[in-house]
């Protein structure tokens, strides 16, 4: 059983794919959003389109039984690796292949730093699920998560800020770094705070927040990020196939230009 401390399958998987392509795309599915016929054209949608794998979670109103039947739809389409993207402790199902395992650092309230992690650490580890160690942090404007986080969101013209609290994660044993400007935006982070993070950590940084197109990606691989999440972009009732071979394409092109 994966504890944390060593490295799981969804990791390592993570770790090689990124090793071969050098940047990867995220498809984030928030189940609150969404019924089981889109959910599975998002998956069909998605996964010829070349993501890498989904994440499950949101902010408001995605709790444990929309949570689940999203996994189990998603499961039933995609041999791709489920991720819990937790918006509390409720967002945990044993149907997820691991779940990011993170601290809101510059929240204001123990509770989205400490306190849901101890609530849910006991069900990470009965279900089984693999936990990655995050640090989360909120950058303006922060959107959703930004208020039912107590966020306090790190200004975007100081990127040090970011780098500070990405270095305490590391620090303090996170494997990854979530930089999150919050769903649906209209200013993803900042290409200045993810080069700040990219040269102030080793670990693995994740973007996302306001991303809808393959410059906005484009830009955030070239600054230095290894995973970029697109969510808002594929709740559209259309098929987004197209849209996010274009931005895929551009992440992976751009990883290989650095
Ligand atoms: C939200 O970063 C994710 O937590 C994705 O954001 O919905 O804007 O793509 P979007």
């Amino acid at each position: 059983m994966s504890d944390g401390i060593n490295i799981g399958k969804v990791e390592e998987l993570i770790r090689k794919k990124l090793t071969k392509d050098k940047a990867l795309h995220f498809t984030l599915i928030d189940p609150e959003d969404q019924d089981q016929v889109r959910v599975k054209e998002i998956v069909q949608q998605a996964e010829a389109a070349g993501t890498d794998a989904f994440m499950v979670g949101g902010s408001i109103g995605a709790g444990y039984s929309d949570s689940l039947e999203t996994m189990g739809t998603i499961k039933q389409s995609t041999k791709l690796p489920v991720i819990v993207f937790p918006g509390n402790v409720d967002g945990v199902t044993k149907l997820a292949d691991a779940v990011f395992f993170m601290s809101l650092l510059n929240s204001q309230n123990t509770y989205w730093i400490t306190g849901a992690q101890a609530i849910g650490a006991p069900v990470v580890r009965k279900t089984g699920v693999e936990p990655i160690p995050m640090a989360y942090l909120v950058i303006q404007p922060g959107g959703t998560v930004s208020f039912i986080g107590d966020a306090k969101p790190i200004p975007r013209d100081k990127p040090e800020i970011a780098a500070a609290y990405a270095l305490a994660g590391q620090y303090m044993g996170m494997r990854f770094v979530y930089l999150e400007a919050g769903s649906g935006v209209k200013e993803p982070v900042p290409d200045a705070t993810v080069a700040i993070v990219r040269k102030a950590i080793n670990g693995v940084i994740v973007v996302g927040g306001g991303i809808r197109d393959e410059i906005s990606a484009r830009e955030k691989v070239l600054a230095g990020a290894d995973i970029i999440v697109t969510g808002t972009l594929v709740e559209e009732n259309v098929d987004v196939t197209d849209k996010l071979k274009k931005i895929i394409t551009a992440i992976k092109d751009a990883a290989k230009a650095r």
